[in-house]
């Protein structure tokens, strides 16, 4: 066997979806409300006002979509359970809503497709936020750590991988800093406090995981991308320091290394609560993979505003719909940095994808995305590559595997490999849905 073919024996191809952007079914079968019930019931939050009550139904149309996703062939599957429907409120078993999840597992591993599980990609269930602040409040780690617990009992005897947080940097910056996302808080001084607390949550997860089902491989979803300075000037390169240091390290840095980046900002440096030696040790406890989303390159120009004094000047490079510049061979360059710099003993690519105006004639069988075809081959050679250079890559989960609420943007923007029809729920597979198939048999190579 050559090494190339020993090297593919270890990789898998797959697909991502998350839990309120799919599922619907908002209040059915004892689901309780999260923050995303009523940030997009919130007029004006969202483009068009759209919210998740319905998205693409999957709660209902989910046997059909792994038959789906059976015909594209892929290996895995990464899918968050929705914390409020496991449990309602959060703290309480619900017993229709954890049958879901076992449906959907067990209907996964009969089409040989493994379940990558995801415990929260940001549907924080409402009754925390009611009680002081959902990520604001010192407790919310520890109701984490039990429905991580809950989840690892009931599930943990099937998944291959569960991941604790998706994108943490996500819920901290833009639900309390920015206030794009739920529960649309503006204020930096917050957005610390929330991360903090994300990271607690992330440590007391994975202790309680550990302890129920030591075999179960588990990790984090880290959001990262390529970060250029837009000049060589000393204070391009000082804003372009402090600016990495936030977006790719923020959580990295403790998780791996039980300890805050170097160069963050004055402002995070006081802002961020202190970690003391025992929060070291939880945030760094040794995971066995750490799953990487990466979309684009972000440029970085020395700015006035806290919490990192920059500012990301608008792109040069041809852009996505979501006007993300694209840029594959960040991505190999990004994947050779998490290797040498944290060494993680497995890596997942757990995102990446093309927002896009995609647009169905209402008769055709496929529906034409030949640039979210090229953004991915490009951005699989680029992974390909960081894989022959030594990069423990283990799989690539292309994002998504149907259109679906993406947040901020609700329908506007499409990323699916499959297009939703949403007045009549129908699935049209793509172009990028063959292409995807053809890696996954191995009929084409990166
Ligand atoms: O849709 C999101 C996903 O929920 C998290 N990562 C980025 C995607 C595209 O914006």
């Amino acid at each position: 066997m050559s090494p190339a073919e020993m090297s593919n024996q270890n990789f898998l191809w797959g697909v991502s979806t998350s839990a309120y952007q799919i599922e619907g079914a908002h209040d059915e079968d004892g689901r309780t409300p999260s923050i995303w019930d009523t940030f997009s019931h919130t007029p004006g939050k969202v483009a068009n006002n759209d919210n998740g009550d319905v998205a693409c139904d999957h709660y209902h149309l989910w046997e059909s979509d792994l038959d789906l996703m059976a015909g594209l062939g892929v290996q895995g599957y990464r899918f968050s359970v929705s914390w409020s429907r496991f449990l309602s409120n959060g703290v309480t078993r619900n017993p229709k809503g954890i049958d879901f999840y076992n449906r959907l597992v067990d209907g996964l591993l009969k089409r040989n497709i493994k379940p990558f599980l995801t415990l929260y990609h940001w549907d924080l269930p409402k009754e925390f936020y009611d009680d002081r602040g959902g990520w604001l409040n010192p407790d919310v780690p520890k109701y984490f750590a039990d429905y991580a617990a809950e989840v690892a009992k009931e599930l943990g005897d099937r998944v291959a991988t569960i991941a604790t947080l998706n994108e943490p940097l996500v819920c901290s910056d833009e639900g309390y800093g920015r206030g794009t996302h739920a529960p649309g808080h503006k204020s930096y001084k917050e957005a610390c406090v929330a991360a903090y607390h994300l990271l607690k949550a992330h440590g007391l997860g994975i202790r309680a995981m550990r302890s129920i089902r030591p075999q179960v491989p588990l990790g984090i979803v880290l959001n990262m991308n390529e970060l250029t300075p837009v000049s060589s000037s000393s204070e391009d390169e000082a804003a372009w320091k402090r600016f990495y240091a936030y977006h790719n390290e923020l959580y990295a840095h403790p998780i791996f290394f039980g300890r805050y980046p170097e160069n963050l900002s004055s402002y995070l440096r006081e802002n961020m609560p202190p970690i003391t030696v025992e929060d070291s040790k939880l945030f760094s406890q040794p995971l066995d993979f750490v799953g990487i989303n990466y979309y684009m390159r972000i440029q970085i120009k020395a700015g006035s505003n806290p919490p990192n004094f920059c500012e990301t000047p608008k792109a040069v490079l041809p852009t996505t719909d979501m006007g993300w510049e694209i840029y594959p061979e960040g991505l190999k360059s990004l994947l050779l940095w998490v290797h040498n710099t944290y060494h993680p003993k497995s890596i997942y690519i757990t995102e990446n994808g093309a927002g896009l105006h995609d647009t169905w004639d209402g008769k055709s069988q496929i529906v034409a995305d030949p640039r979210r075809v090229d953004y991915l081959k490009r951005h699989v050679r680029a992974a390909w590559e960081a894989k022959e250079s030594g990069v423990p890559l283990n799989g690539f989960f292309c994002w998504s595997f149907l259109d679906n609420f993406e947040w901020g943007y609700g329908y506007a923007k499409r990323f699916g490999i499959v297009h939703i029809d949403y007045p009549t729920k129908k699935r049209i597979p793509k172009e990028s849905y063959f292409l995807w198939k053809n890696y996954a048999s191995g009929k084409l190579k990166p």
